[in-house]
């Protein structure tokens, strides 16, 4: 049998299941990675599944999210996630250190392994030939309990590039290009495996831009293959012994098969405020920058940096632009300190932020009101940023760097000849900012801050469910529409009560209180309903106001898993006309739910219209048990795995 890469991997590590798409299958996992804004409810849901050991070969728990550490809760989750780690015998990447998935991609990422994090841009290993899946922090506290993870084997798109990129095109461009084609919602239920001549003009750090921002597309993954190009790379982190060549098979059958010609592509713009919004950079006229920022899990690696310090070298930016660059990783800002590099950023005038992710995630930075922000980043839905009313383009750290210097959206081409930033022959390297675990984990004390507070525990399914319709919105609704993060809210992460009073609220900010009103009820939503972050507090946050289930048009992978791992019914329209008639504070009611969750069709009655409708439950038998025994945790804690 002829495979494709991820199949390789994937048939390695099957533990159950046919590598048929549309399967139920489930994978042993060799690696997981948390970061603290996700983690903490990782680890006390590791501790609630009582288990003394992890399973997997190596975790590796970051702090990157919350590090500006205005009151003492950021510093508290720190101090849980490193105590917690050491006892369990996981490594601790310390504040400093750098944004999780560069990090992961410099000191840990190995081809032909499987990686499961409990962050959406996990992928971004898959630059290194790692089969590399976001998922919710549940899926992630199982994994490591027991060393596997179960999922819908999705179908396999071959992204066949020839030819080479222009100068002044880059990686970046490439995955707009595709973003631009195939839309947020065009890569759900699938994996996007890079092939073809052009892959090889592409290094480890551009091949990981691209696989970190098929998150945007909605794809469970994107891989690359391990060939010389990434042997290189780890021979520069000093970690061949890590490499393993993995190559699709000749004859291998995918399930779609896409071009792009890199030759074709020029600097591409997605406009706010969704990172599909793609346009030509030759196609935006005048369009005055406030502000630019340089770094994030997607663009922040070594050669990205000195690329922009080569363009900004002898500059100035312009008088009203205040630009920002925070490097991904320790090793990346130490080495441009060392050669000097930092420098030329500096005397630019650019503002040096700690190896975070920082204004990524709203940490700081945000633009004045009405501006124009300028991100190297992944996402720019509308409010990230920290000011609603700011409008934030995503591009290149080339677009980024030229504008910064012009003060308008500028083309780089025009900056004239090229300039080349080949990666180093040997990276810096020096791990003392990563703990590892301990030979004695019985004499570690965890320590809770008061901030730490009980997640919500899912009752089983009753028998019927019945509520009010709280509130109703549209298509690709975001999980920071569902549970915004920004600085003020981020700190909380550890308390889902406190979080409860900001639960959907940039859509309506009603709805917490009609929550508690009504004692929960319903959402209604409509396409790609959750995509986003993999942040589980999207679930957590609507159980514990009493949310039983959400009705939408389409759901986001990661949102989707984690509501049924948190016990919400997730139900799509069979047909959507049924989505026009339903409104806020019509009375639903679902009789017989375990027959109905079983069948997988769900007939729902509108009580206040005298309607019925037809709802879809599109999960798999796995997560119909979970659905019944109340979420993942129960059935794991009931059942000892997820197989019986
Ligand atoms: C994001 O980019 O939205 C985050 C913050 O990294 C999230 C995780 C989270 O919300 O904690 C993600 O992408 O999964
Ligand atoms: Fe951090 Fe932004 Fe990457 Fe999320 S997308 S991991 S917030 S840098």
């Amino acid at each position: 049998m002829q495979f494709t890469v991820a199949q390789k991997i994937i048939s390695e590590h099957l533990v159950s299941g046919k590598i048929i798409s549309g399967e139920e299958i489930i994978i042993s996992i060799d690696q997981t990675l948390t970061q603290d804004a996700t983690g903490t409810m990782v680890y006390l849901q590791l501790e609630a599944l009582g288990v003394n050991k992890i399973k997997t070969k190596k975790s590796v728990a970051y702090i990157d999210h919350n590090t500006l550490q205005t009151g003492p809760e950021n510093a508290d989750d720190h101090l849980y996630i490193q105590t917690v780690a050491k006892k369990y015998g996981i490594y601790f990447s310390r504040p400093g250190n750098g944004i999780c998935h560069q990090v992961h991609l410099e000191r840990f990422a190995v081809p032909g392994e499987t990686l499961l994090g409990s962050d959406s841009h996990t992928p971004t290993a898959g630059g290194m030939g790692m089969l590399a899946i976001g998922a919710g922090g549940v899926d992630v506290a199982v994994a490591m309990a027991q060393g596997e993870y179960h999922f819908t084997m999705p179908k396999i798109v071959k992204v066949n590039l020839t030819g080479r990129l222009n100068p002044w095109v880059s990686a970046k461009d490439i995955i707009l290009e595709l973003l631009k084609r195939l839309t947020v919602k065009g890569g759900v239920g699938k994996i996007f495996e890079y092939a073809g001549e052009g892959v090889k003009s592409l290094s480890v750090p551009q091949r990981a831009t691209i696989t970190n921002m098929g998150a945007e597309l909605g794809a469970t993954s994107s891989i690359f293959p391990g060939d010389e190009i990434t042997f290189e790379f780890l021979k520069a982190q000093k970690r061949e012994k890590d490499y393993l060549e993995i190559q699709a098979d000749e004859g291998a059958i995918y399930d779609e098969e896409i071009e792009v010609d890199l030759s074709q592509l020029e600097p591409l713009v997605a406009c706010p405020h969704s990172p599909d919004k793609v346009v030509s950079i030759s196609s935006i006229k005048n369009i005055k920058v406030d502000q630019v920022i340089i770094g994030s899990c997607t663009n922040s690696s070594y050669s990205d940096l000195v690329k922009v310090a080569r363009i900004l070298e002898d500059k100035t930016i312009a008088e009203h632009i205040s630009l920002a660059i925070a490097p991904g990783s320790k090793q990346v800002l130490a080495m441009l300190a060392q050669n000097g590099t930092l420098a030329s950023l500096i005397m630019s005038g650019a503002r040096i932020l700690e190896c975070a992710c920082g204004p990524c995630i709203g940490m700081g930075q945000s633009p004045p009101t009405d501006s124009v922000s300028l991100r190297t980043f992944n996402r720019n839905f509308k409010g990230r940023s920290g000011t609603l009313s700011a409008k934030v383009y995503l591009v290149s750290p080339e677009v980024a760097a030229a504008s910064a210097i012009t003060g308008y959206l500028a083309d780089p081409r025009k900056l004239g000849v090229p300039i080349a930033a080949e990666g180093p022959k040997v990276f810096l390297r020096n791990d003392n900012l990563i703990v590892p675990p301990t030979e004695n984990p019985s004499e570690v004390e965890v320590i809770k801050g008061p901030n730490i507070k009980p997640f919500p525990m899912v009752k089983s399914l009753s028998p019927e469910v019945q509520g009010k319709v709280l509130t109703k919105v549209g298509d690709n609704i975001t999980t920071d529409h569902i549970m915004p993060s920004d600085a003020k809210l981020l700190p909380y992460r550890s308390n889902i009560p406190y979080l409860s009073n900001y639960c959907l609220t940039p859509c309506d900010k009603d709805f917490p209180k009609k929550a508690r009103e009504y004692r929960g009820g319903f959402i209604i939503g409509g396409t790609n309903y959750g995509q986003g972050s993999s942040r589980e507090h999207a679930a957590l946050v609507p159980l514990y106001l009493g949310i039983k289930a959400v009705l939408a048009k389409s759901f986001a992978r990661i949102h989707q898993a984690n509501l049924v791992n948190n016990g919400i019914i997730p139900l799509i329209f069979k047909n959507p006309e049924d989505y026009d008639n339903v409104k806020e504070m019509d009375e639903l009611l679902i009789k017989n739910t375990f027959f109905q969750v079983k069948r997988g069709i769900v007939k729902i009655k509108n009580l206040t219209k005298g309607k019925e409708y037809k709802m879809l439950l599109n999960i798999t038998a796995s997560q119909k048990k979970i659905i019944v025994q109340g979420g993942l945790l129960n059935l794991v804690k009931t059942k000892g795995n997820i197989k019986k």
